[in-house]
């Protein structure tokens, strides 16, 4: 059942393994002339828009041998040209760092040994060549020998080429962008738990989409804990373990009221907020309690091409975050963030925003208070567009996985009805954590990498 729903978004990255791809971009090293394999597929959704596309190549995975190494003495690199014809350098420094052999490497913990004490930042080399079985062998002028795996290097190789491949490798920072017309994918929940397949299929869609219904769990409590023991750990927070959305009576939170929750994303009042965060519907309410979505990098690529100006706002203000209260423990918490997190290149790497933990106190001049609020109701402005916002109801036995440093959600008012209570149990997830299991079954599933 999930297939069909994640065939759109996740086969074509399983198809080809990650691995694959990035040799696919290697091979292109320092040959710019030269095409880097089949052209990259396009997603064809109606609903995704953005620079997204998905490399659907299944290539074998290429041996590379090496034809021929010389020492640049002058420029202190070491110079491999490749059976294929492609070449790449390598600085000695970064060679002499990262000798494999016992003495400069724990094995077992795949840890370096080698000290920073004892590495000569300026060495240079008595000898390189190519070893009868195809690797790659220095003598240090201290007569220590290294001896490298032409695939380890060929990985590797510091061309911008390479590097972006090994970096999307490791981080998978491609997005799949989406507005209203989304088909919300999901899986089956104990397919999820138990077949690594379908895990891999979901940590994809989750990590690309940035949100994935897994269905059937059962209706009762204890589904996001065994969940997250699938990943590694939850996330522990002044709010539990996990955490149960429900009309509470003195609520220390407004999501434990069966009021309307405005788009945001969950604890901003952490400097550290929660990269990921799993809600089971164990009840749903009679009338009301829909759920909401928006792609928050989405939103924030349309804030910024219609109004820079408000998206230079919200990039480079901090703005409070308050929560105070008691629950697993007592706390009170104070953060200060920008509501759109953006790396230095512009990048966006997280939304911080919750309306209800904003603070009241705004350590921002005087002049800046006016501008600060246009460019937040810009933002808002823009989220609530019909064209952005997905609406959906949780059934019990869903289980709604998303990406809380990206989405933001909010979920219409409901009438709470003591004999039939709404109950959903939440529970945070980091990102480390996730992506780490992601590698993991890759590897499992694929074979590699
Ligand atoms: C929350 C929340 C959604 C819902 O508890 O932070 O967003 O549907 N809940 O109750
Ligand atoms: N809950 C659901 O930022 C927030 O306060 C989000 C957190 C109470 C754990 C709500
Ligand atoms: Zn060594
Ligand atoms: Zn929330």
């Amino acid at each position: 059942m999930w297939m069909s729903t994640f065939s759109r978004f996740v086969l074509p990255a399983l198809q080809r393994s990650t691995s694959a791809m990035a040799c696919q971009a290697l091979r292109a090293c320092r040959r710019p002339g030269q095409a880097a394999g089949p052209p990259p597929s396009c997603l064809t959704s109606v609903q995704l828009r953005g620079h997204h596309s998905l490399g659907s190549a299944s290539l074998p995975l290429a041996r590379h041998s090496v034809r021929h190494v010389r020492a640049l003495d002058e420029e202190r690199l070491m110079e491999v040209e490749w059976e294929d014809g492609g070449h790449s350098l390598y600085p000695f420094i970064w060679l002499r760092d990262n000798c494999q052999c016992p003495l400069c490497t724990l094995e077992s913990a795949q840890a370096r040994k080698l000290l920073m004490a004892d590495l000569d930042i300026h060495t240079g080399v008595n000898v390189v060549e190519v070893t009868d079985d195809n690797k790659v062998s220095i003598v240090w002028p201290d007569q220590h020998t290294s001896v490298f795996d032409t695939e380890w290097l060929k990985k590797r190789c510091f061309s911008p080429a390479a590097r972006q491949a090994m970096q999307e490798e490791l981080f998978l920072n491609k997005r799949s962008y989406w507005g209203s017309k989304l088909h919300i994918p999901t899986a089956d929940y104990h397919e999820v738990l138990h077949d690594d397949k379908a895990a891999l299929a979901w940590l994809l869609a989750l990590r690309r989409v940035g949100i994935v219904n897994l269905k059937g769990a059962p209706a009762e409590q204890g589904q996001v804990s065994r969940l997250a023991e699938r990943i590694g750990y939850l996330r522990l927070t002044f709010y539990g373990h996990t955490w149960q959305v429900q009309d509470k009576y003195m609520a220390n939170n407004v999501a434990y009221t069966s009021g309307r929750l405005s788009l945001h994303t969950d604890y901003p009042a952490l400097h550290f907020a929660p990269g990921v965060q799993f809600l089971h519907c164990i009840n749903q309410a009679v009338e009301g309690g829909e759920s909401m979505v928006v792609d928050g990098f989405y939103m924030a690529e349309q804030l910024q091409r219609e109004d820079p100006e408000a998206f230079r706002t919200l990039t480079s203000l901090l703005i409070d975050f308050t929560d105070t209260g008691t629950d697993y423990c007592d706390f009170m918490l104070q953060s200060k963030k920008c509501i759109i997190d953006a790396d230095a290149e512009g990048r966006v790497l997280r939304i911080n925003y919750n309306n209800a933990t904003r603070d009241s106190v705004l350590d921002l001049p005087l002049h800046q208070v006016q501008p600060f609020y246009r460019a937040l109701k810009a933002f808002v402005d823009i989220m609530y567009r019909p064209e952005n916002v997905v609406t959906y109801r949780m059934e019990p036995g869903d289980v709604v996985t998303f990406d809380n440093w990206r989405l933001l959600h909010g979920r219409r008012s409901y009438i709470s009805r003591p004999d039939r209570l709404r109950h959903l149990e939440g529970a945070y997830l980091d990102w480390d954590e996730v992506m780490s299991r992601l590698r993991i079954l890759r590897s499992s599933v694929h074979g590699n990498v």
